[in-house]
């Protein structure tokens, strides 16, 4: 298998405005990520993908951007982000950027040209189209509800948005867009940076003619804009303007299943390095991302093992639970409460002994949980705003909605960073930008640090582990099937070394059954007393072991 800087270190992500305030705003800021790049560092991983951080009026926290070559006014200055990226490289870390090129905000200047008149040499940076028999151009509806259309009064016209109203979606069509995002990303790449996390790169094009799209459940009109006619061109275009620069790129790719993904990823003719696939993440869903159902142990294993299975030596797997637009990974697929330690140790477990990079959100690592706001008001995400809104409006009891707002909303994961059990968990001086979670007494980085049983050290183990042993990275995967229910056990193997892991993903007692093997060195436990030993291993709840053998 080909090696790769970013097959062998792990993804740490941060998301700027909830991670730490440095001064004093309520508002987290470049400073903040340079006061704790030590702390990144200590962890291990080996690269650091910041969220955007370019000039944005916050309709969507910065992937709305209205100037791609500027830091947002509440971040810092642009020699603070140099400086951040020198701290970076210097402590041997990489650092990649969010490439939100599928829309930039409705204040981005080439919008606010291309809306002032149908004649403007802006107007084809967009996606115009006029009303269709006194109606919208067709029933594409928007990730973040409603219609997909927007009629903009100055010119009588509608623009199309799959996000919020005010990020309009950019037209790829259009040569000089292609070429304004080429030199963006020369722009970047000339600063350092060392690759790009690419936002929802799989909707770049749309089908000609803006037809309508299939009546799905979730998303009206996705067959039309996911994985269109040209994204393969526009991709290439994208990797191409990378040429000369030895960086990973890891697509958003929403909307597309394993065999489209497998053609992104694909070593020889594919154009992203990895990519991010929804699977996972939407078993416990129903219609649409505030529709929480229960969990299909089976399928879940399943997902993971497909994947495994499907990109082994064919691509590489991107291995993730959350970030910023999932709930807290703990309270979703492990548990709040008593085991809460460690089953956040056990998901950690299933993540970083897969093969295929894994992504750490911030404060996933000490196992920061799903908060639960009091009211509405509390929320801030646009996406969940905007779904509250149009559940009243379709006569729905608000007190209804606001439990699936708790199990589902995209500020879960945005609650600021718990460093302390300090006034605002340490986050800065001032009341921040959201509410903290309030178990943050308990759940800090502070008390993390100092109990070598916690969540943190867990981590810094498992991290460390993936350089030890190139088996965690390189080793093949082949999944020891025939388990119950809740057990999901697994090999990789690289030559003579075998790594084995077991997992009790429950709360329930359970037995995971393996092979014979003589010299098994037991490398990390959810549980410190665990023993590997013969063949049917009794599992406590959400224990997890991983051990190696050389034979
Ligand atoms: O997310 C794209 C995306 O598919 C999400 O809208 C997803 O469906 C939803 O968040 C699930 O709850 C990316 C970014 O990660 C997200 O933060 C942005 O809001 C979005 O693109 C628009 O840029
Ligand atoms: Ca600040």
């Amino acid at each position: 298998m080909r090696q790769a800087w970013w097959k062998e270190a792990v993804v740490y992500q941060v998301y700027t405005r909830s991670f730490k305030d440095s001064n004093g705003d309520g508002i987290g800021d470049l400073g903040g990520v340079l006061e704790k790049l030590d702390y990144i560092a200590d962890l291990g991983v080996g690269i650091i993908w910041l969220n955007p951080i370019y000039r944005s009026p916050n309709d969507d926290n910065g992937y709305d951007i209205s100037d791609y070559r500027q830091i947002m006014n509440e971040f810092g200055t642009m020699r603070l982000f140099d400086e951040l990226l020198a701290a970076v490289h210097s402590r041997g870390m990489r650092l990649i950027m969010d490439l939100v090129v599928n829309h930039t905000s409705d204040e981005h200047e080439w919008f606010r040209r291309s809306r002032s008149s149908k004649e403007s040499e802006f107007r084809d940076y967009y996606i115009w189209h006029p009303g269709k028999e006194g109606g919208l151009p067709n029933n594409w509806r928007s990730f973040f509800e409603g219609p997909a259309w927007e009629l903009d009064p100055a010119t009588g016209e509608y623009y199309l948005h799959l996000f919020s109203r005010r990020q309009p979606d950019l037209n790829w069509e259009n040569e000089r867009v292609r070429s304004e995002v080429r030199d963006i990303i020369r722009f970047w790449l000339e600063k350092g940076v060392d690759g790009f996390r690419m936002d929802v790169i799989n909707l770049l094009s749309k089908a000609p003619g803006l037809p309508d799209g299939t009546d799905f459940s979730s998303l009206t009109g996705h067959d039309q804009f996911a994985n269109g006619p040209r994204i393969s061109e526009y991709m290439r275009f994208v990797k191409d303007s990378m040429s000369g620069y030895d960086v990973m790129t890891v697509g958003e790719t929403t909307l597309a299943d394993l065999e489209t993904i497998a053609g992104y990823v694909n070593p020889e003719h594919g154009t992203v390095d990895m990519a991010i696939n929804f699977e996972q993440v939407s078993l416990d869903r129903g219609q649409g991302v505030f529709d929480p159902i229960p969990l299909d142990l089976r399928a879940f294993k399943e997902s993971f093992a497909s994947w495994q299975r499907r990109l082994d030596g064919r691509g590489w797997n991107c291995l993730y639970l959350s970030n910023h637009d999932q709930p807290r990974q703990v309270s979703r697929f492990g548990e709040d409460g008593p085991n809460r330690s460690i089953s956040a140790k056990t998901l950690a477990t299933l993540l970083h002994t897969l093969q295929g990079t894994p992504f750490i959100m911030q404060g996933e690592e000490i196992g920061m949980t799903n908060v639960a706001f009091g009211g509405i008001d509390e929320y801030r995400d646009v996406a969940t705003l905007n779904y509250y809104r149009e559940r009243v409006a379709a006569g729905e009891d608000p007190a209804a909605i606001l439990p699936r707002i708790h199990a589902c909303s995209r500020d879960n994961a945005r609650t600021p960073v718990q460093w302390s059990a300090e006034p605002y968990a340490g986050f800065g001086s001032a009341e921040p930008w959201i509410g903290v979670n309030p178990d943050y007494t308990t759940v800090n980085v502070e008390s993390e640090l100092a109990d070598p049983d916690s969540v943190l050290q867990y981590y810094r183990r498992l991290i460390a582990l993936r350089k030890e042993h190139p088996v965690i990275v390189y080793g093949d995967f082949s999944e020891l099937t025939d388990q119950e229910i809740p057990v999901f056990a697994f090999e990789r193997r690289l030559d003579a070394t075998v790594l084995t892991t077991v997992l009790n993903l429950s709360t329930t007692d359970a037995v995971a059954v393996v092979p014979e093997e003589e010299d098994r060195r037991l490398l990390l436990a959810s549980y410190a007393d665990f023993e590997p030993r013969g063949s049917r291993i009794p599992l406590r709840p959400w224990e997890a072991a991983v051990w190696i053998s050389e034979s």
